[in-house]
C-alpha cells in the first residue's frame, strides 16, 4: 500500500467530551506520524470552504454551527495532518461510518458519536475520505510551513517585505 496523508479534525463536541487523549492514542496504534498539528478557532469562512459540498444539504447550517463551535460554546477544534502507509484507509476506519449509528461499536464514532434530535450526526471527529480531497483540506487548514514535510508543491511570495509560502 502506498503511503498516503490525511486531514483529522477532532470536532468541538470531542474537544468538550474531553476525548484528544483517547483519540491521540487509538491512532497512534497504526504506528502513522504525525507531521502537522495545531487547534484553530474555526471561522464562518474556513466552516464555509471545508463543508463547500454539503452546502445545499438541510443540514448545513447547522453544520456549520457544529464546526465552529457554536453548538458545543466551545470554539476550537484540533486539526492533525497523518502520513504513512494507507494513513487514509487506517484512519477512516478508526474513525467509523460517518453516522454513529452505523459506525462498528468499536470506532470512535462508534463508541462516542451521536445523532441529535435535528438529525444532525454529532461525530465527533472528520476525516478525509479520498487522495483528492486530503490535498484540498490539508492546503484549506495548513500553511507549508505547517508540515514538517514537503508533502505538496508550494512557493514563496513576498507580501509587504515578508516572505511567505503558499502552496502551488
Ligand atoms: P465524512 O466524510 O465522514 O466527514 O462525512 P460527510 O462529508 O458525508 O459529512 C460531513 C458531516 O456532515 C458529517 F460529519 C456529519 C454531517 N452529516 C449529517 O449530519 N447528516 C448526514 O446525513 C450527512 C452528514
Amino acid at each position: 500500500m502506498p503511503n498516503t496523508k490525511t486531514l483529522i479534525l477532532i470536532k468541538p463536541d470531542g474537544l468538550s467530551k474531553s476525548l484528544t487523549g483517547n483519540i491521540l492514542t487509538r491512532f497512534s496504534e497504526t504506528r502513522l506520524e504525525i507531521i502537522g498539528v495545531k487547534m484553530v478557532k474555526v471561522s464562518p469562512e474556513l466552516a464555509g470552504q471545508h463543508y463547500e459540498a454539503h452546502k445545499d444539504k438541510p443540514f448545513y447550517s447547522e453544520l456549520i454551527d457544529y464546526i465552529t463551535g457554536k453548538l458545543h460554546k466551545r470554539h476550537k477544534v484540533m486539526a492533525l495532518v497523518y502520513y504513512g502507509e494507507n494513513a487514509l484507509g487506517k484512519v477512516r476506519e478508526i474513525c467509523g461510518h460517518t453516522n454513529p449509528e452505523k459506525a462498528e461499536p468499536e470506532s470512535i464514532r462508534g463508541q462516542f458519536g451521536r445523532i441529535l434530535t435535528s438529525g444532525l450526526f454529532e461525530n465527533v471527529v472528520h476525516t478525509s475520505d479520498s487522495v483528492e480531497s486530503a490535498e484540498r483540506e490539508i492546503k484549506l487548514w495548513f500553511e507549508p510551513q505547517e508540515i514538517i514535510y514537503d508533502i505538496y508543491s508550494y512557493e514563496e511570495k513576498v507580501i509587504k517585505n515578508h516572505k511567505i509560502l503558499v502552496w502551488k
